[in-house]
């Protein structure tokens, strides 16, 4: 199976990204984390992005905070689907990052998830990666009905308590 790489601007948004690695784990697929900046390592987050195809990569997650041109410096790099994580920061809220990481010009597009989005920014690199293995659409569709049953029951708790 292909890997997703994981790479962040800071060591600072890992308890973000740590809930994406986590759904990766729950799904048994294989990544690869670092710590690569678009602006304090522009070097290495380029040579990890040009050579991720032939080094067995299927997709890449970049998360980043504030001036977040990561995910879509990792997209100039490669033509493997990036999907960016804008990360929530103390004085603009996340905002900053969520429109330096989705307003991409074209031709160079980011899939672009949700401040602090990361466990969706993992769905997502699944739902990628099932096109070519069957297991892993299985595992999306058992997740789904997990996740339906769940809301069912508190629908059916809060009928309980108030009708
Ligand atoms: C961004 O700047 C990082 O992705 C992080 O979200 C933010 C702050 O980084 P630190 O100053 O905490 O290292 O590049």
């Amino acid at each position: 199976m292909k890997k997703v790489g994981i790479i962040m601007g800071s060591d600072s948004d890992l308890p973000v990204v740590e809930k994406a690695i986590n759904t990766l784990k729950d799904f048994e697929v294989p990544f690869e984390v670092h710590v690569f900046s678009a602006h304090r390592t522009p070097v290495e987050a380029k040579e990890f992005s040009a050579n991720a195809r032939e080094n067995g990569f299927g997709v890449i997650i970049a998360a980043a905070g504030m001036a977040a041109h990561l995910a879509g410096a990792v997209a100039a790099n490669t033509t493997l689907p990036v999907i960016g994580i804008p990360i929530k920061s103390q004085n603009l809220g996340g905002m900053e990052a969520l429109l330096s990481t989705v307003q991409m010009p074209s031709g160079i597009p980011v899939a672009t998830v949700a401040i602090d989005g990361a466990v969706n920014s993992a769905l997502l690199a699944i739902e990628i990666l099932s096109l070519g293995e069957p297991g892993l659409e299985k595992k999306l569709a058992e997740k789904r009905a997990k996740d339906t049953a769940t809301v069912l029951e508190k629908n059916k708790a809060i009928e309980e308590k108030y009708n």
